[in-house]
């Protein structure tokens, strides 16, 4: 008897704000099920973070719950542990009434007896194939759990074992990858046929024998902007068709690709402002930016000039008139060589802060082309000397709010947003 099963994780669903990624991201989830239904495969397990974050929007949500419902109307049965991303420990979250409306089962019960863990099997009806696992919890909270495991009753148990875990491996984590909170692959039972991970942005296969194999599909389409730009250089994103007889097991990765990209690096360095703002222009010319993800990447120390010389919403706006589905302009690594230097010796944080605000303040003038008096009377009253120094440390005061509990990140961006907005006033300016 051949079995064969999909291996999905990492969907970050209802990831992006904006809205064309957030449906791309949608729909690699909605082809990777149908990909699974025409396969025929028996089951499908999905290792975390199935959600981007624990209560998301609803929108995303309905589609998920449409698409799981897909497969379970063709009989295939869906097996789900929670990720990081999915759950809090002390409050309901979305994946949970998704499990009580019973659109998936999570192999995960356990029993804890003198520190000790006791994992439970789920047998699948059909193939009669035994599934485990631990979700993944916050970060340093899992290696405790891995720690208590109780190997042997896990071990000794009969028939074809799948092992699901949503956790770095310290052994087969690549270094760019590796943190502190890394599981060693002894703290795993031996002997499953196949071990299927979540958590790593990154496709990793491990072939143990012909036997036994571990592996990460990486995220479905991704959630970070270093992410799109693996995928932009060349990372394919899907997950993978398991096969699994007596004596072999097999992982056959499927590719889903739902968009193209672009992805364009630019070296500032040693170049000014003004050089690199025409390099990008002339570049972006050239670009078939139709129907595509744009990536800009810019690094390097400008000679002259500073960041806020360069136009990039001049570029976004080019870029969009090109038909590109969305563009993203990476300048984190671009240093202008006219960065301010400062002591700080005993100060408290307000002390430095009111004074870096001072003295940044102090070099902001009116632009004299402004003619508008309404607008000249805006940036005086709100911009400038002692005004600007107030509106800066309020506006530090604002941008320090966290998210809140249960707060999706919509919610928080939009709540900043009206914070700042109502703070700056620019209501009474549009508005008088
Ligand atoms: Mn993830």
């Amino acid at each position: 008897m051949t079995v064969k099963f999909a291996h999905i994780t990492d969907c970050h669903l209802g990831s992006w704000r904006n809205p064309k990624l957030r449906e791309l991201n949608l729909k690699a989830f909605e082809e990777s099920i149908s990909i699974c239904i025409h396969e025929h495969v028996n089951f499908i397990v999905v290792t975390g973070d199935f959600f981007d974050v624990n209560v998301p929007d609803l929108a995303p949500v309905k589609r998920a719950v449409e698409i799981l419902r897909d497969a379970r109307s063709k009989e295939i049965e869906v097996y789900m542990i929670y990720g990081s991303h999915d759950f809090t420990a002390n409050s309901v979250s979305i994946i949970d009434i998704l499990h009580s409306a019973g659109l998936f089962i999570k192999p995960v019960e356990f029993e804890q007896k003198n520190n000790r863990i006791r994992l439970k099997f789920s047998q699948d009806a059909k193939t009669l194939i035994k599934i485990t696992g631990l979700s993944g919890r916050k970060i340093g909270l899992d290696l405790e759990y891995y720690k208590m495991l109780d190997l042997g009753v896990l071990e000794s148990e009969e028939g074809f074992k799948i092992f699901l875990f949503h956790a770095p491996i310290t052994e087969f984590t690549p270094i760019e990858l590796a943190h502190g909170d890394m599981v060693p692959f002894s703290l795993l039972p031996k002997g499953f046929k196949y071990y299927g991970g979540g958590h790593l942005h990154k496709r990793l296969e491990k072939k143990f024998d012909e036997n036994s194999m571990l592996a990460y599909p990486g995220p479905l389409f991704g959630s970070t902007f270093t992410d799109l730009e693996n995928t932009a250089e060349g990372e394919k994103r899907g997950f993978y068709i398991v096969e699994l007889n007596t004596n072999t097991v097999k992982a056959h990765f499927i590719e889903v690709k739902v968009a193209d990209f672009v992805f364009k690096k630019i070296n500032a360095n040693q170049k000014t402002a003004k050089q690199v703002d025409d390099e990008i222009s002339a570049l972006i010319e050239t670009l078939d930016a139709a129907n595509k993800i744009v990536l800009l990447k810019v690094k390097g120390t400008l000679s002259s000039g500073k960041r806020s010389d360069i136009n990039f919403s001049k570029f976004e706006e080019l870029l969009r008139n090109k038909g590109a589905i969305v563009s993203f302009m990476n300048r984190s690594s671009l240093t202008s060589a006219e960065t301010f230097q400062l002591k700080v010796i005993g100060e408290s944080v307000e002390d430095i802060e009111k004074r870096i605000v001072k003295e940044r303040i102090a070099s902001f003038k009116l632009d004299p082309s402004i003619s508008d008096d309404k607008v000249k009377n805006f940036i005086n009253s709100k911009f400038i000397a002692e005004k600007g120094q107030n509106t800066a440390r309020a506006l530090l005061h604002v941008l320090k709010k966290g998210k809140l509990e249960n707060e999706n990140n919509n919610d928080y961006s939009t709540r900043m947003i009206d914070d700042v907005i109502s703070l700056i006033g620019f209501k009474d300016l549009f508005n008088n």
